[in-house]
């Protein structure tokens, strides 16, 4: 489990394997929904497979504009009610997402290099499934506190354990 002491609670907590030396992997075929819904990015926190496209759809009856400060910074534009625009995400790493119309807007995309990413709910749980054997840096990262990372050692045993992990301000 995640603890955010520095949160409400502890979800929204994205846990990843950054990546695996040597593998790559498929995206997925169609694109992932990051909606713009009453002035807000949902969902809000957005974990994807390297080489994902993400949709940007604008749901709202009012213009918004999506950029990211990156680096490196790229910018969709300003766009029309119910008009949807495209960002493919071909670079690892934690990427804020802004309107530049309603500056409290923001959302967060994190590209993982593995298919191995999900997050924790509010009691801090999370599960990574079907994890080949191996050591790894588990990623731990949060909106409201420092990124961590944790040695992970995966073995042929169906359930792995670790230890609670505690993020910091
Ligand atoms: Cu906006």
């Amino acid at each position: 489990m995640v603890v955010v002491k520095t949160a409400r609670d502890n979800s929204d907590a994205v846990v990843y394997i950054e990546k695996i030396p040597g593998r790559r992997y498929p995206p997925p075929s169609s694109p992932i929904v990051l909606d713009q819904v009453n002035l807000k990015f949902v969902p809000h926190i957005l974990a994807v497979l390297i080489g994902t496209t993400v949709a940007f759809p604008n749901s709202d009856e009012i213009r918004h504009n999506v950029f990211s400060p990156g680096p490196p910074r790229f910018d969709l534009g300003t766009y029309a009610q119910h008009t949807t625009k495209y960002h493919l995400f071909d670079k690892p790493g934690v990427w804020t997402m802004l309107c530049n119309v309603h500056a409290e807007m923001s959302a967060y995309v994190i590209v993982s290099e593995t298919p191995y990413f999900t997050k924790t709910d509010k009691d801090g749980k999370f599960v990574l499934k079907n994890v080949p054997p191996g050591k790894y840096s588990l990623k731990i990262w949060h909106e409201k506190a420092k990124p961590a990372t944790v040695p992970i050692e995966v073995g042929e045993g169906p359930v792995l354990s670790i230890a609670p992990i505690d993020l910091k301000r």
